[in-house]
């Protein structure tokens, strides 16, 4: 690996939703979403700045399938932002769903960031809700703490780390999304569409082995 890719101080790992709701068990279970909790553990001990989001609803959520008469979860509707895929209830404010995985331990990270919590807009990325206009205060958050380069991690895949991820790119940070520490629902072959998009846009994925190999911070 070339020597830029050391990890360093002006990076970031950004750790997306290890809620319960999407671990098995829970409200809207990622497959396998498990998994990754030992794995993001170990790789965020390598990073000095880690930011995690929280997927924060209010009770009947516009996402929600149960707010919309006769739908059902994973059906897409339009509303006034565009294409709306429709959820089960799930990261409720204050609901034992919403709460981050009790194995998750990465008590250096440095803020939380939810979102979400506009009854009338879905945010899958940390950057953006999906209107595609409302801000979260993410990327004002990592310019002013000097942070340019985004490693991303966590569930799912093929929602809120590819949605987090393209704006990242968009905002004009590096990223690097960690794919085995990610993943994925695969709602209609989202899952290849989030890697070739992914792949379109240059965004580097790496493995977990590559990135602590780039470890810098021990
Ligand atoms: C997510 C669907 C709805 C995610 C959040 O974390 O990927 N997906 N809300
Ligand atoms: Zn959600």
């Amino acid at each position: 690996m070339t020597e830029h890719l050391s990890i360093h101080d002006r990076d970031v790992l950004l750790v997306v939703d290890i809620q319960n709701d999407f671990c098995p068990g829970g409200a809207l279970a990622v497959p396998r979403g498990g998994e990754v909790v030992p794995i993001i553990n170990r790789i965020a001990r390598r990073f000095e700045h880690v930011v995690l989001t929280q997927d924060w609803h209010p009770a009947g959520h516009r996402s929600f399938a149960s707010s919309h008469a006769g739908r059902n979860p994973y059906e897409t509707i339009e509303v006034a932002y565009g294409a709306q895929i429709l959820w089960p209830d799930h990261c409720v404010q204050g609901t034992p769903g919403a709460e981050f995985h009790k194995e998750l331990q990465i008590p250096h990270a440095e803020l939380v960031l939810r979102k979400g919590y506009h009854g009338d807009i879905d945010s899958y990325s940390a950057f953006y809700e999906n209107d595609r206009s409302t801000h979260t205060g993410l990327a004002g958050y990592l310019r002013e703490r000097g942070l340019g380069r985004v490693f991303v991690a966590g569930l799912a895949f093929d929602f809120c780390v590819r949605y987090s991820t393209e704006d990242a790119h968009r905002e004009g940070f590096e990223v690097v999304v960690i794919e085995d520490a990610c993943r994925g629902i695969d709602v209609a072959g989202s899952v290849a569409a989030t890697r070739q998009a992914l792949a379109a846009l240059g965004v580097r994925c790496a493995s977990c082995d590559a990135v602590a190999r780039w470890c810098w911070v021990v």
